[in-house]
This record gives C-alpha cells, structure tokens and sequence, in this order.
C-alpha cells in the first residue's frame, strides 16, 4: 500500500494467484477488454505467465482516489523467484483455482505454496484479504462447489464461481477482492 496524502491518493497492489494454467491471466485480459485498456504482459513463446501481467483499476472514495495495480503470478514453478518477486507488498489476493477435477489436488497444494509466499513477507494468509474463484466452470469434470468448498475453503472466503474465458465471473471476483481490500484498509485506519 502506498499513501499518498498531499493527492489524496492509496494505491494498492492486488495478485491473481494460484496454480499454472488456472485462468490468471484470463481474468486480468477480461478486465481490460471491458475497460478498453491493454494488459501489460511478459509471456513465454506459449504465451504462458513468464513476469506478471499488470493492469490498473481506479475508484473513487470521498475524495480519495484509490488505485488497484492488478497483477498475475506465473503459476509455472520453475518461475518460483519471479511468483515471489511479485507477491511483495500484495494487499490482497485472488486465488484461482481450476475446477477439474484433475487439478484438485494442485489447487490444494497451490494453497500452500501461497501461504508460504506470504509468510515470506511476514504475512499471515489468515490476515490477508483473499477470494478464492472456481473458474472453468464450463468443464465437464468440473467438481462440485460443495467439494472445492470443502476441500479448498477452510478459511471460509468469499468465493466466486467463474468461466473467465467467457468474463463470466470475472467483474464480480475483482469487485469482492476490492471490497476485501478495503474493508481491511479502513480497519487499519480506525
Ligand atoms: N475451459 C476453460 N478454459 C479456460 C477458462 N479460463 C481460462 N481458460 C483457458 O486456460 C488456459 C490457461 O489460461 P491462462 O489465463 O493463461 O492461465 P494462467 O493461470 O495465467 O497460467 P500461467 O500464466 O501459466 O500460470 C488458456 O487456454 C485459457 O483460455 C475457463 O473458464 N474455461
Ligand atoms: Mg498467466
């Protein structure tokens, strides 16, 4: 977070993370193609996460103007110094998970790499503003929510269901991370 009082002006740092091929990148694209804006992108020659993406939200508080600067971790882990690199200063995190079943089990262990991330930065994922997304939703061995609930929420988030690739779930993920995000900030300042 970075406050700037003369401007009136609090930028945060939101991250999309979660494991590789997830929908990340999907997500923060979306975003920018509502708003007619380009995402800033380092990929690899499969276009998969190499850096990050970055794209900027804006909202309007009283007369402050808080900035969220949206960021995707390369889920891949050869690219462990680059997601952690990344994850300084985040304010709060979207945590996306892929519904197949087939990546359940990477969706857990991405969990944990995610907590460690954090406890890198002395950050306690329980203090951490966090919403998880079941994106591909559209798949046919999609898992129940009931299941990725179950299985993936034992922090009790909130939680979005999603088909990125069709925006579907999209606006509403990052409008609750927001809400998280500043919710946590106002209790800091009280
Ligand atoms: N079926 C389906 N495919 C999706 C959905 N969202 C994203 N994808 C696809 O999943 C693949 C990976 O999406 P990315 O957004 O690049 O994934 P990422 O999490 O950024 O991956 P890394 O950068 O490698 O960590 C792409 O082919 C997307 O089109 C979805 O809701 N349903
Ligand atoms: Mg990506």
């Amino acid at each position: 977070m970075l406050v700037n009082p003369q401007k009136r002006e609090v930028k945060f740092k939101i991250v999309y993370h979660g494991p590789a091929l997830a929908g990340k990148t999907t997500n923060v694209v979306k975003i920018a193609e509502r708003r007619g804006k380009e995402v800033l992108s380092f990929e690899t020659r499969e276009e998969r996460t190499l850096v990050f993406d970055l794209l900027t939200e804006q909202r309007k508080v009283g007369d402050f103007t808080l900035t969220f600067a949206l960021y995707t971790v390369p889920g891949q882990h050869i690219y462990t110094d680059i997601r952690r690199t990344v994850m300084r200063g985040a304010d709060g995190v979207v945590f996306v998970a892929d519904s197949s079943e087939r990546r359940l089990k990477e969706n857990e262990e991405f969990l944990e790499v995610l907590a460690e991330d954090l406890a890198l930065y002395g950050k306690d994922i329980k203090d951490t503003p966090l919403v998880l997304q079941y994106n591909k939703r559209d798949l046919p061995d999609a898992v129940p929510i009931e299941v990725l609930e179950e299985r993936l929420n034992r922090l009790s988030r909130p939680s979005v269901p999603a088909v990125a690739v069709k925006g579907e779930g999209v606006e509403e993920t990052l409008e609750t991370i927001i809400r998280e995000v500043v919710r946590k900030f106002r209790s800091v300042l009280r």
